[in-house]
């Protein structure tokens, strides 16, 4: 069995769409991050990031003891090695997947992760952040724009770096940005939104919300202005 610990945001929605997409079962863990959750210490031995996702396999492939794992990214590897699918073997297709999963963990997640919060979550607008932020973000768009243009998915198959992304473009509009001005982009956005265990994966949890966003203004004191945790 697979622990999953877990709320409904990009990154963790990333490993819900992957495991749903495997039909492989899990056991969900709800990580309320806007009540601070994430601090509790029996957490940061899993996770220590103390950020979610994160997993824990029971049954890893070498019998050996359970393996935690966080980095959504370090996550579907993980899971796709182990069910050998979503990433292929061959070296030159293997590595366009990992190229591509490097720049949305490196590039397109914090950024996008910056522009929501300089334009939704600041209580004092900071324009200079704002814009920078949007910009990076239009930038990037446009890399995975050229990037579709020739290929129905970003390393040809549909792998685990598709299910990267999507869910960071699907918040796009609070991002600032228009997917009519990225054709190819909206192409395979839309092809992916169809996919059903897409769809399942991104639903999990999102009742826990109540129809609102991630970040509350209760939340906003927990989750910004962190700083170092010595246990
Ligand atoms: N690079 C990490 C980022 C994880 C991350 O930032 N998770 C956020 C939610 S998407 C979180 O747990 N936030 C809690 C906090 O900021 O305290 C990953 O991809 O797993």
């Amino acid at each position: 069995m697979i622990d999953l610990y877990y709320w409904p945001t990009p990154n963790g929605c990333k490993v819900t769409i992957l495991l749903h997409e495997l039909d492989v079962p899990y056991r969900l863990i709800p990580l309320d991050i806007g009540r601070g959750d994430q601090f509790e210490r029996e957490f940061a031995k899993i996770s220590p990031n103390r950020r979610m996702p994160a997993i824990v396999d029971f049954g890893p492939t070498d019998g050996g003891d359970p393996i935690a794992i966080f980095e959504s990214g370090a996550i579907l590897m993980y899971l796709a090695e182990k069910y050998d699918r979503f990433l292929p073997t061959s070296e030159r297709y293997r590595y366009d997947v990992l190229q591509w999963l490097m720049w949305q963990m490196g590039g397109l997640g914090p950024m996008c992760g910056q522009a929501h919060h300089f334009r939704q979550y600041v209580n004092t607008p900071v324009p200079y952040a704002s814009e920078r932020y949007t910009n990076e973000v239009n930038r990037l768009y446009g890399v995975l724009d050229s990037r579709l243009a020739d290929r129905e998915y970003i390393a040809g198959e549909y792998s685990i770096v598709d299910m990267a992304c999507w869910p960071w473009i699907k918040p796009y509009k609070g991002q600032g940005q228009n997917l009519d001005d990225f054709a190819y982009l909206k192409r395979w956005f839309l092809t992916i939104n169809k996919r059903p265990k897409v769809r399942e994966g991104w639903n999990v949890g999102r009742e826990w919300l109540n129809g609102g966003p991630v970040v509350t203004e209760q939340s906003k004191a927990i989750l910004f202005g962190q700083t170092a945790v010595r246990d």
